[in-house]
């Protein structure tokens, strides 16, 4: 037996060089096999790839590698999401070009990926910061535009006074800019919008279709996108002249209402500031705090009494304050509230600090209508008490009830609202797709005519100074109107870097250089059959990219509803950290600084101690990573892509251990032993070889398509155990080559380099990657053989492995002729026998 070992720091480079010669993995639009569009989300060029993407990448390959083996064209992409914030700051600390660091990086991460040996169509490579791929966008943008889905309106953001920029809700921390440090201000600006509430009854109701995503994903959407049904009603001034219009879900708890609330932006809350300096205070109060739904679910609730009064409109001589509260969103149904302190618990809340009446109107029955309240709110279901002629109805009539007399009486109406708000896709940056639009004085706002796009990015610019480049670059926004010819502007503003994501996967499908993508080459591919990605994804990229897809079947560019047809999110590769106390803060060391004992952690500088911390996701900040280069150096592609697949299910956490790694590259080493036994000519028949072969075929089969791919690899464990033991036979050769191409997709250049040794009659362009999956042989399947129990009164005396349907005396005859049973029986006699097919034999004495 040859004794050689397989070496993947030769053999990882020489097949990734043969794939790529060969052209494997190029997709072929015109093929008439059938199409699967594998895809993982693409990365970030942040310069080096992380494990998560190993993780990630790794399962789409092995689905894609098994999909062509099941004889079907896969598009298998991968490009780079490469626009954003980093890049710039990159710019500004290292006076490096955004673009030049930006391509540099996706250099690295290629080769990287390469070495990994993923079976990637390369000559599908997009990065969204070229022009090839932006210009395609603003095109699809001004579509969009002219389909009425596109608009402007004054907006609120956060302006960094000292970088005289915008920044997004997360570079706010604690009030300050995340660079200057300065206090952030609020500011209306004309901002760009994209249409997306227009589709929000749609994007809800095709998340029931979406069955093959995960519910918590189908969950998250739902609630982002918050349907709400209930009721607009107003309330007439009682002591002035107005009306203030609130929305409600629980118009049954109208008679409970003990005041009113408004947002401090809200017209009523100004007016008030207009005459009265406290209410001017309250309500700069409100804007020092934070204003997301979470930060204001968690503040004290505070109002300010402004003396107005409001009738109740069910009964005149109901009166009820009007306050300004930090609690009511100007944002979402009118900006104010009327306030149910007995069911709701903010109003409770707010009721008790401001001595408010709480009544109750809801309770569990009748004879309740008098409990007392528990400290809290009750918010749950029951009968409608203390509310005049609702009395008696339960919470859903008391609805009905409500809102068809409001609409009788013409004072409010059954609404729905929506938490979903139109995206704003405007940022003041220069490292994105420039909005293609032109301001002029005399015409407006002017779509770029298509045939002058793209509209470049300058690439002189100067980063050192604040603010936005592109507003302060001494010539690119003047321009001539396309319309009137007259002195324009450019629009300065860049999109949202999730425009970039939301159509890339059609630009995969389909890349003309004239236009976006080909509506008929998409309609081949589309939809994605699987998407892979982190959970992080789930509301923001997944609805936008679903509102694009959406939106652009709208406006009749392509035929798709949904973009993805099956969604998995996969889990975290997770390290415990090593860090020691230097001073008042923690120092962490990364696991090459460290000399792991089974119950302590020393320092190799210097043997000191450290401490072992929580097994947490892999961070730079808390140095429990691995470098995906060191690994694959140290250990093969092949091995880190099996540890990626073992032990964890791939929706759960996956912890890195060196244990678990060297484990894979020993079972590597051991499949190579093993697949140097291959000897086509020996000849002989192993039932149980055969039989466990042709169930592992089909099993593994099975656990791929489910994403399973922890179970795949166990099977493979075992069956390799199984064959390792048995004597050599035709049947063990054929098991041999079973599970070489079993492990093809997971370890593609152990398997090239074995494929190659075992099939040295075919000719030179025979790679396992164009192999077709082994075939189960169907009868193999079937267990023909059964184990019997045999039982004496009940209890087990034997068991008897018979050929399965054999006849009942025939069982019979067996079971008594056993050994063990006829000892047992010791002579006594056998009034009855129950025979029970297949099962079990029961001897009645
Ligand atoms: C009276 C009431 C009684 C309410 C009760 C709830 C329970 P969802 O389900 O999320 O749509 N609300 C309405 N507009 C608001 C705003 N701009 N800012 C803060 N809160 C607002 O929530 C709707 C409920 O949230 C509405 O129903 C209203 O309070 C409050 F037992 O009205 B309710
Ligand atoms: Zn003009």
């Amino acid at each position: 037996m040859n004794d050689t070992k397989f070496d993947p720091s030769q053999a990882d480079g020489r097949w990734q060089r043969a794939w790529d010669e060969a052209q494997c993995f190029a997709a072929d639009s015109n093929s008439d096999k059938p199409k699967s569009f594998v895809l993982e989300m693409f990365p970030y060029p942040s310069g080096r790839i992380h494990i998560g993407h190993v993780r990630n990448y790794t399962m789409g390959d092995v689905l894609a590698r098994y999909r062509r083996m099941r004889g079907h064209e896969v598009l298998h992409p991968m490009g780079w999401d490469a626009f954003g914030m980093p890049a710039e700051n990159a710019a500004m600390e290292k006076g490096v070009h955004p673009g030049g660091w930006t391509r540099d990086n996706i250099a690295n991460m290629k080769a990287q990926l390469k070495r990994l040996g993923f079976a990637l169509d390369w000559s599908r490579e997009l990065a969204t910061c070229e022009p090839e791929y932006y210009g395609h966008e603003q095109a699809l943008f001004a579509d969009l535009y002219a389909a009425g889905l596109v608009y402007r309106k004054e907006s609120t953001v956060n302006w960094d006074p000292v970088d005289q920029t915008v920044l997004a809700n997360e570079q706010v921390i604690d009030g300050k800019g995340w660079r200057s440090g300065a206090e952030v201000e609020k500011r209306k600006l004309a901002q760009w919008f994209l249409k997306i509430t227009d589709f929000a009854d749609e994007l809800l109701e095709g998340l029931g279709e979406l069955k093959n995503w995960p519910d918590k994903v189908r969950l998250m959407q739902e609630n982002w996108i918050g349907k709400s049904q209930g009721m607009q009603f107003h309330f007439k001034g009682g002591n002035f002249d107005e009306q203030i219009e609130v929305y409600t879900t629980r118009p049954d708890t109208i008679f409970g209402a003990s005041f009113v609330a408004v947002a401090a932006d809200h017209p009523i809350a100004q007016a008030a500031a207009s005459t009265s300096s406290e209410a001017q205070a309250f309500i700069d109060l409100c804007k020092a705090g934070g204003t997301t739904a979470a930060e204001l679910e968690t503040a004290e609730k505070l109002g300010y009494d402004t003396g107005l009064k409001v009738v109740h409109p069910l009964d005149e001589s109901i009166r009820l304050p009007v306050y300004i509260a930090n609690f009511v969103l100007m944002d979402y149904g009118t900006g104010a509230v009327m306030g149910v302190p007995g069911h709701d618990q903010r109003d409770f809340e707010f009721a008790t600090k401001y001595e408010l009446p709480i009544t109750r109107v809801v309770a569990k029955d009748t004879a309740e209508a008098k409990a007392p309240f528990a400290g809290e709110a009750e918010a749950g279901d029951g009968v409608i008490v203390n509310s005049q002629f609702l009395d008696g109805l339960d919470v859903e009539s008391a609805i009905e009830r409500v809102i068809d007399l409001a609409e009788k009486q013409g004072w409010g109406e059954g609404k729905t609202v929506w938490r979903l708000r139109d995206w704003g896709v405007s940022r003041q940056r220069y490292w994105g797709t420039p909005i293609p639009f032109i301001h002029c004085d005399a015409c407006g706002v002017v779509p770029v005519p298509k045939d002058q796009l793209p509209v470049t990015l300058p690439e002189d610019v100067d980063f050192a100074t604040p603010g936005n480049p592109l507003e302060r670059h001494a010539t690119w926004k003047h321009v001539d109107c396309p319309k009137c010819g007259a002195k324009a502007q450019r629009e300065t503003d860049t999109l949202d870097t999730f425009v970039n994501s939301s159509w890339y996967f059609l630009r995969f499908a389909s890349q003309p250089s004239d236009k976006p993508f080909d509506r008929d080459e998409l309609a081949k591919w589309l939809p994605v059959e699987q998407y892979i990605g982190g959970i992080e994804h789930a509301i923001l990229h997944l609805l936008y990219a679903r509102f694009w897809t959406r939106a652009l079947k709208h406006i009749g560019l392509i035929d798709v509803d949904e973009p993805f047809a099956s969604l998995f999110t996969q889990g975290m590769v997770t390290h415990e950290t090593y860090s020691r106390k230097e001073g008042d803060r923690a120092v962490f060391f990364s696991p090459n600084e460290i000399t792991r004992e089974s119950d302590k952690a020393t320092l190799k500088a210097d043997g000191s101690a450290v401490e072992i911390g929580r097994v947490i996701k892999m961070s730079k900040s808390k140095k429990n990573t691995v470098d995906p280069d060191e690994i694959v150096a140290k250990y093969g592609a092949d091995a880190v892509r099996w540890f990626m697949l073992s032990d964890s299910p791939p929706e759960r956490d996956l912890p890195w251990s060196e244990a678990g790694i060297e484990g894979c590259w020993r079972f590597v080493q051991r499949l190579w032993r093993l697949f140097e036994q291959y000897d086509a000519g020996v000849s002989g028949e192993d039932k149980d070889i055969d039989r466990a072969a042709a169930k592992t075929v089909k099993a593994v089969a099975d656990d791929i398509e489910a994403l399973s791919f922890n179970k795949a690899v166990a099977r493979i464990y075992e069956l390799t155990g199984a064959v390792e033991k048995a004597k050599p036979s035709a049947s063990r050769s054929s098991a041999i080559r079973d599970i070489l191409l079993l492990v093809s997709p997971m370890m593609p250049h152990l398997g090239e380099e074995a494929w190659s040794k075992m099939q040295p009659e075919t000719d030179d362009d025979a790679l396992v990657a164009n192999a077709a999956w082994p075939e189960a042989d169907e009868s193999l399947l079937v267990d023909d053989e059964v184990t019997i129990a045999i039982q004496i009164k009940g209890k087990l005396r034997d068991t008897l492995t018979v050929a399965k349907g054999l006849p009942k005396d025939e069982v019979e005859a067996l079971a008594l002729a056993s050994e063990k049973v006829q000892r047992s029986l010791d002579g006594a006699e056998i009034r009855k026998v129950i025979v029970v097919p297949d099962r079990l034999v029961n001897l009645v004495i």
